[in-house]
């Protein structure tokens, strides 16, 4: 097994064409474009398709590839992994309501990682359409999702310790709930806050009847390769636990890079215990999403967002609803 291969493997390329070619590295696809389509096996390796695009928007591919990977499909979850690193990605059924399902995906999911070895979960993805709108019982189904990935993490926790990853928990354009998430087997995984944000599963039950079940990064570590990638957390314009700048969409970019850069900071790294050669700033941010909830505020944000990041790093805007209705954009990404 080839270890440099793993690791570089952790990150995902924007690829430019809709379907790169696949190979036995390729630990999982997700394209991000006009067409949903569950998670299933495409030549060999875990692919989902989330609709995050208009239909005449072309879109992108993530690519994460690692060393030799074997694949395979349980149930509802599609998967691959390489002896570091797992990759799985599955649909949550469409329901009037779904917690129970969430619940039961999640905990199937925590299952496999158990059962294949690579426990240290430090990353997840999850696509919710109609996102802000109410579920059969007027519960936001954004509430409902939470509610139901709570439990997951509650029950599971019961049987073996299971710390909350960085997370994504966004809109999308159509079709049903998915995920996707990464683990791996033998990495130091450290979970990070932020020291100006409230820790979102402690959240007050305004927000819903379970808090959301993420921490606002996770540093992945392989000392012995001197590897060190940060993953960040979708991220808001939240300080405390309320929206902040309600309705002025540059203000929400403002404290939203400002969130970021603090979580990143030296302070905060320190403060978790993270060495690194040198201060981390946002130009060190790669891999970046920002999903916008107006199309029409998307040019006003890519400029704000071709000002702080670095001027080579991918960047991404996907015009999609976010989980509180009052935040009009969300960014995450990757320190490598
Ligand atoms: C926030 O800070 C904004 O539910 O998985 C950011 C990242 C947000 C992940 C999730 C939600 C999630 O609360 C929303």
């Amino acid at each position: 097994m080839d270890y440099a291969n793993l690791i570089s493997g952790g990150h995902p390329q924007a690829l430019p064409e809709d379907r790169p070619l696949m190979n036995s590295r390729v630990l999982g696809m997700v394209n991000f474009g006009p067409v949903f389509r569950k998670p299933v096996l495409e030549e060999g390796s875990p692919f989902l398709s989330l609709r995050m695009t208009s239909a005449d928007e072309k879109g992108f591919v993530e690519q994460w590839t690692a060393g030799p990977a074997q694949a395979s499909v349980s149930g509802n979850l599609v998967y691959a992994h390489d002896g570091e690193y797992l990759f799985c990605a599955a649909e949550i059924p469409a329901s009037e309501r779904c917690r129970n399902l969430t619940r039961k995906t999640y905990l199937a999911a925590f299952e496999l990682m158990d059962e294949l070895g690579y426990p240290r979960l430090f990353r997840m993805w999850n696509y919710i359409p109609r996102i802000n709108e109410d579920n059969a019982d007027g519960l936001e189904i954004y509430r409902d999702f939470c509610a139901g990935r709570s439990e997951a993490f509650e029950l599971y926790g019961r049987r073996r310790h299971l710390p909350m990853p960085a997370a994504t928990g966004i809109g999308a354009q159509g079709g049903n709930i998915a995920f996707f998430f990464l683990s791996c087997r033998s990495g130091r995984v450290t979970f990070l806050e932020n020291p100006r944000q409230m820790p979102a599963y402690t959240y007050p039950r305004q927000y819903g009847p379970r808090s959301p079940s993420f921490a606002r990064a996770t540093c992945v570590q392989h000392d012995a390769l001197g590897v060190l990638n940060l993953y960040i957390s979708g991220t808001a314009s939240i300080i405390g636990h309320e929206t902040v700048h309600r309705s002025d969409l540059m203000r929400q970019c403002d404290v939203t890079l400002e969130n970021i850069s603090l979580l990143i900071g030296r302070d905060n790294l320190i403060r978790h215990g993270i060495e690194t050669p040198a201060d981390l700033t946002l130009r060190d941010v790669d891999f970046i999403k920002v999903y916008v909830r107006h199309a029409e505020d998307i040019p006003a944000v890519r400029r704000r967002c071709r000002e702080a990041f670095a001027p080579h790093a991918n960047i991404q805007f996907l015009n999609v609803d976010i989980c509180r209705s009052d935040l009009l954009v969300e960014i995450e990404g990757i320190i490598t």
